[in-house]
């Protein structure tokens, strides 16, 4: 049996009363044990966060905001929303925060209903050169709604050239201008793109989602220093928090924000997962997190060397934060699909990516994606990122040696063994004599 953060006797009833989700929950426990998580974006949350994201906080309906609710019996909410607000501007010295935005793409959203009128102009980093969804992709709903203008990477050298933005800028006027990316290795250049803001009088805002953790402790830069008007930040990533989002802005943008937030997209707050916020909030200041942070970076910059001198092509030529992009198509003569299938059967999980100016789709796009927050939250350091680099060297050169593969599973195995997951004791004995944590003892 596992050992877990939830309550023993709601795990006991949910084995009783449904085991198959049961069961599908020991193996997932299994599969984040027993392998290593490089999806960039994933991390494993603070155990504190398990507690409250199962917590009765999950019954309350909270519409409106601390002091002025819909329906009573607020107390307590009112005490972890003011928490996690008063908390969140601490930590991003940030004059105001939102903290109900369920996740990461109705977050962005309220801002540019909060702040623009439909049909507006937002120019944001284009999907297909690291951006993400939520900043115009032709796919989302916002782009029937703003008209967005997205600017580019340069080829071959994978960075973005601020004299073509500022041009871009220039020429269409954006009413909103976002920093943020999903995959690009670097830091941004806030204070460039602060210039170019005040020359096309646009508001500009930072999508921190990737990188919130590391801005939280302190290791890569904060845009609201540079006097950004907007920032907003997933918490489930490196911040290590419950999945959602938080907005961040200057005081005059309050108003509109929460509006645009509640009643404009949401009805009631998750309040297990502000709950949650709350206490990830007080977390991320303490010394170990602020370590951690510095780690994460120190971690992706082992990793880069090893694959470097391993003869990968790495988008960019390295990385300046917690990820990296292998072109694998023109390194190792494989798509990113191929090479995805290849890591997960040695535990390795991680992603396959578009490069930019891609020749192939996405589904089969030329690249694979990867970073270090979470073995980092396991407490792996740069031995084991050599260790991890030398194993998806191999796995890159041969993906189809099932030996190989095998003998390289339980390499994988065997260090994850050494490096629980927080949150998670899977021990050997699972108590039905077979070792898997299946639930059947
Ligand atoms: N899915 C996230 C990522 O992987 O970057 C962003 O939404």
């Amino acid at each position: 049996m596992t050992n877990f953060t939830y309550s023993a006797a709601a795990l006991d009833r949910l084995q009783n009363s449904d085991i198959d989700v049961f069961n599908a929950l020991m193996n997932e426990e299994k599969r984040q044990s027993e392998g290593i998580e490089l999806i960039p974006s994933e991390n494993y949350c603070f155990p504190e966060v398990y507690a409250l994201l199962g917590s009765v906080f999950n019954n309350k309906y909270s519409e409106g905001y601390p002091g002025r609710r819909y329906y009573g019996g607020q107390e307590n909410t009112d005490t972890i929303e003011t928490l996690a607000r008063e908390r969140a501007k601490a930590v991003f010295r940030a004059e105001h925060a939102n903290v109900q935005c369920l996740s990461g793409c109705p977050m962005n959203e309220a801002v540019y209903f909060g702040l623009l009128q439909p049909g507006d102009t937002i120019m944001g980093m284009d999907l297909t050169h690291g951006g993400h969804l939520s900043h115009g992709a032709p796919v989302s709903n916002m782009s029937k709604i703003f008209k967005f203008v997205r600017y580019k990477t340069e080829i071959p050298s994978g960075l973005i050239d601020l004299d073509k933005v500022r041009t871009l800028a220039m020429e269409h006027k954006p009413k909103l201008i976002i920093c943020g990316h999903s995959s690009y290795p670097r830091e941004y250049d806030y204070a460039g793109f602060r210039k170019i803001a005040d020359e096309a009088g646009a508001l500009l805002m930072a999508d921190i989602s990737h990188l919130g953790g590391l801005v939280a402790g302190g290791a890569l830069k904060n845009p609201l220093d540079f006097g950004y008007d907007v920032m907003t930040t997933t918490t489930h990533k490196s911040l290590r928090g419950p999945r959602g989002g938080m907005i961040l802005c200057k005081k005059e943008f309050a108003t509109p924000i929460d509006k645009s937030v509640f009643p404009g997209m949401q009805g009631g707050p998750h309040m297990h997962q502000v709950a949650a916020m709350a206490t990830t909030m007080k977390l991320v200041q303490s010394d170990a997190y602020k370590a951690y942070a510095r780690q994460v970076l120190v971690n992706a910059q082992a990793f880069a060397k090893e694959l470097l001198a391993g003869g990968a092509h790495l988008v960019t030529g390295g990385t300046e934060n917690h990820l990296l992009v292998i072109n694998t198509a023109t390194g190792f003569g494989i798509t990113g699909n191929i090479a995805e299938k290849a890591l997960d059967k040695v535990g390795i999980t991680l992603n396959k990516n578009l490069i930019p100016d891609d020749p192939n789709p996405p589904m089969k796009p030329s690249g694979i994606r990867f970073g270090t927050p979470a073995a980092t939250s396991r407490g792996m350091g740069e031995a084991e990122m050599k260790q991890l680099a030398n194993i998806m060297l191999q796995v890159l050169r041969a993906p189809g040696d099932e030996a190989l593969l095998t003998k390289l599973r339980e390499e994988t195995r065997t260090m994850c063994k050494r490096f629980p997951v927080p949150g998670i004791n899977i021990s050997d004995e699972c108590g039905c004599g077979c070792g898997c944590g299946c639930g059947c003892s």
